[in-house]
């Protein structure tokens, strides 16, 4: 039966890590904060409220919510100013080719990301065409580990979680895949998520014949 691959955004189909970082080191900079790579780390797959507090806690702020709502508006608009600017030379290497086959053989193809922003980038990157569902920020209420959002792929697809394989780059994303009972596929390293399934470095390293062996097993 018809299996539903479900992708992950950042991380995943584009690297908007590197916007995010730009766009919080802002933010934190204003608010005397140290702000560096490693801690953009550890907000991969974090929600936009969640990587606030984290970032918060770093410089021992407490804020109002009225604050944090500023800063947060401030924090998205100057990330979409990044966001507003891309196009399919963002689209991470393999990726196409990946989606291609899926495609040819009929497969369903959904997104399953935390970010409310997902269509937007869709779009700019031309790839918004080949998804049969989008859940994204705006349709979950309880973030990944929790499994919620590659549920509700699942069932806008009508699919059992077993049929459903997840591509994730962090490792909350793969938690989240595994608590469904869906295949988890980490891209990225093998060391930060080692409780999936499968590890790729990057979509360049699947070969096809394993795409094709998901699709018929
Ligand atoms: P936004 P994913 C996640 O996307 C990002 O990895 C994470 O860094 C970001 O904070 C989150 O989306 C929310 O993004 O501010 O655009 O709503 O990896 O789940 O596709
Ligand atoms: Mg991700």
């Amino acid at each position: 039966n018809k299996k539903t691959f479900i992708f992950d955004l950042d991380g995943v189909i584009v690297d908007t890590a590197k916007y995010h970082f730009l766009a919080w080191q802002r933010l934190a900079s204003q608010l005397g904060i140290e702000f560096t790579p490693e801690h953009n780390e550890e907000l991969k797959g974090v929600s936009r409220v969640k990587s606030l507090e984290l970032i918060l806690n770093l410089g021992n702020i407490k804020a109002s919510q009225e604050e944090k709502d500023i800063w947060l508006v401030q924090k998205n608009t100057e990330y979409l100013s990044y966001i507003n600017e891309i196009d399919e030379s963002e689209i991470l290497p393999g990726v196409i080719s990946v989606l291609n086959f899926l495609k040819e053989n009929n497969q369903d193809i959904v997104l399953g990301s935390a970010s409310k922003n997902a269509r937007p980038i869709l779009e700019k990157t031309n790839i918004i065409h080949y998804f049969d569902a989008i859940v994204d920020g705006n349709d979950v209420s309880n973030a990944k580990p929790d499994p919620e959002v590659f549920l509700q792929g699942a069932k806008k697809m009508n699919n059992n979680p077993i049929n459903c394989i997840v591509f994730e780059d962090s490792l909350a994303g793969i938690q989240a895949a595994n608590i469904a009972n869906m295949i988890s596929i980490g891209i990225g390293d093998k060391r930060v998520l080692h409780e999936a399934q499968f590890v790729f470095p990057d979509f360049t390293h699947i070969d096809i014949n394993f795409i094709d062996n998901l699709v018929n097993r």
